[in-house]
């Protein structure tokens, strides 16, 4: 089929994202949103637009009859789904194609794939991809062999939901005596919150760093890496900032890993974009689960790599090979990503509002992906991104500093923001050095509370 109107089921800044990629690929735009959504940037510029629903997120960007029946009624020939919302859901996706649209993203047995975390690890083990060290699949009922199996493994360990990602459904397990209840209480959510009781066990890693590799593939037999990121930075699973290349990852290290992962994509004939997530200690990498769609911090590896990520996935989606090879990609300089927040700096509260007077910083090498503007309201319906400040140097100290210099002129009047926290950080000695574990910001700002 050929590509000519794509409908963007999302909001906020990636939807403006994804619109940018479509009028690059000359293609027409519809925007889909919520009543509370009618003045977003990416409505007003894109070529149609149909309002959905209501605000609450599970009557308008979760509404999946909804946007398949403005896909129809605007001629959409697909759909792209950004991140979150439906973008990892494997229903939505089969109910896309089923309904005659391309979904810009994977198949949706690539997404249910990747979804169950158990069968994931699978695929990824047979593909080559380091894995933790762990259960070989879901945990049976046999108390007696899953305590062996802990002792095998070692204490600590950790038992996940295969159902869960992104930290939710896991509990840490220290000794034998708490191991049976650990297992069934794990079972008992799991079962709750993502209707799956299955669980697996790992070994549990006290102090690694958050490393990811972005890869894309055509499902066609072609697959690239696009080098890793230090997600490392984060508070209660909410990333905060980001860079790439990731501190201290040697090339050789980078090209392992990396081609693992291409490899990979090719074995499970993966098609768009994609990420594996990797816990990265004491030298080794140890791949815990693979997300299936755009990320919210693609743009520090389109900085390093030159590459127009969004673009590629909606050009392998609509059917074309893979414009670039491995050759092609040279990783370059270095860029860091701080994730702007309509939130109070010391108790992490949303702040939404209205944006009174904005004031964006520019220059070589500065980068602002958002779609607010001045006399913007900032909706308390959704999450509090209000932007992201993207900035890139030949080396990861002269990007700090140029990071430093556009916080500084970077003005959101009339919200509250996390300006403060991102400055904060980049004057940290520990940041500075590079390499913090997972652990690193909750431990700061515990200790600042005390002072
Ligand atoms: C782990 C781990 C330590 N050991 N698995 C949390 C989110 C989910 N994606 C996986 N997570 C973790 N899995 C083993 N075997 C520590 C975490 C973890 C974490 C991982 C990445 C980024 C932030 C995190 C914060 C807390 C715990």
């Amino acid at each position: 089929m050929k590509l000519e109107k794509v409908l963007i089921a999302n909001r906020g800044e990636i939807a403006l994202r994804i619109l940018r990629a479509c009028r690059q690929l000359d293609l027409k735009t519809v925007a889909i949103h919520s009543t509370a959504d009618r003045n977003l940037l990416h409505v007003r510029l894109a070529d149609e637009a149909v309002c959905i629903g209501p605000a609450a997120p599970k009557d308008s960007y979760l509404n999946i009859p909804s946007i398949i029946a403005a896909a129809e009624a605007t001629g959409a020939h697909a759909i792209h789904p950004g991140y979150g919302f439906l973008s990892e859901n494997a229903d939505f996706a089969e109910m896309v194609e089923r309904s005659g649209f391309i979904f810009i993203g994977p198949t949706a047995d690539t997404i249910r794939l990747m979804g169950d975390k158990v069968s994931a690890k699978k695929a990824m083990q047979k593909a080559g991809v380091p894995c933790v060290p762990g259960s070989a699949g879901a945990l049976g009922e046999n108390f007696e062999e899953n305590r062996k199996l802990a002792n095998q493994i070692g204490y600590p360990i950790i038992i996940k939901a295969s159902g869960g990602g992104g930290g939710r459904g896991m509990r840490v397990v220290r000794s034998d005596a708490e191991l049976e209840n650990a297992i069934n209480l794990t079972r008992v959510e799991a079962d709750m919150f993502f209707n799956n009781p299955a669980v697996y066990m790992e070994k549990f890693l006290e102090n690694p760093r958050h490393v990811e590799f972005q890869v894309l593939s055509d499902g066609q037999g072609h697959a690239v890496y696009l080098g890793e990121r230090d997600c490392s930075m984060q508070r209660r699973n909410q990333k905060v900032l980001e860079e790439a290349p990731a501190p201290f990852i040697t090339d050789e290290q980078r090209q392992t890993i990396g081609s693992r992962c291409a490899k990979a994509c090719i074995d499970i004939g993966y098609r768009g974009a994609g990420t594996f997530e990797f816990l990265y200690e004491n030298g080794e990498f140890y791949f815990i689960e693979m997300n299936t769609r755009v990320q919210v911090e693609h743009p520090i590896t389109e900085m390093i790599t030159g590459i127009d990520i969004v673009r590629e996935m909606i050009s392998v989606c609509a059917g074309n090979q893979l414009s670039i090879s491995q050759d092609d990609i040279k990783i370059k300089g270095h860029a860091f990503e701080f994730r702007i927040n309509a939130e109070d700096p010391n108790t992490f509260m949303p702040c939404p509002g209205e944006i009174k007077y904005l004031y964006v910083p520019g220059g070589l090498g500065v980068r602002w992906d958002s779609h607010v503007y001045q006399g913007y309201k900032v909706p308390p319906h959704y999450d509090s991104l209000v932007g992201k400040l993207i900035v890139y140097d030949d080396t990861r100290e002269q990007a700090r500093l140029r990071g430093l210099e556009a916080l500084g002129e970077l003005v959101l009047d009339g919200i509250k923001t996390n300006i403060p926290l991102h400055q904060s950080l980049l004057n940290d000695e520990n940041e500075i050095r590079g390499g913090c574990s997972i652990h690193y910001l909750e431990k700061k700002l515990e200790a600042g509370k005390t002072k």
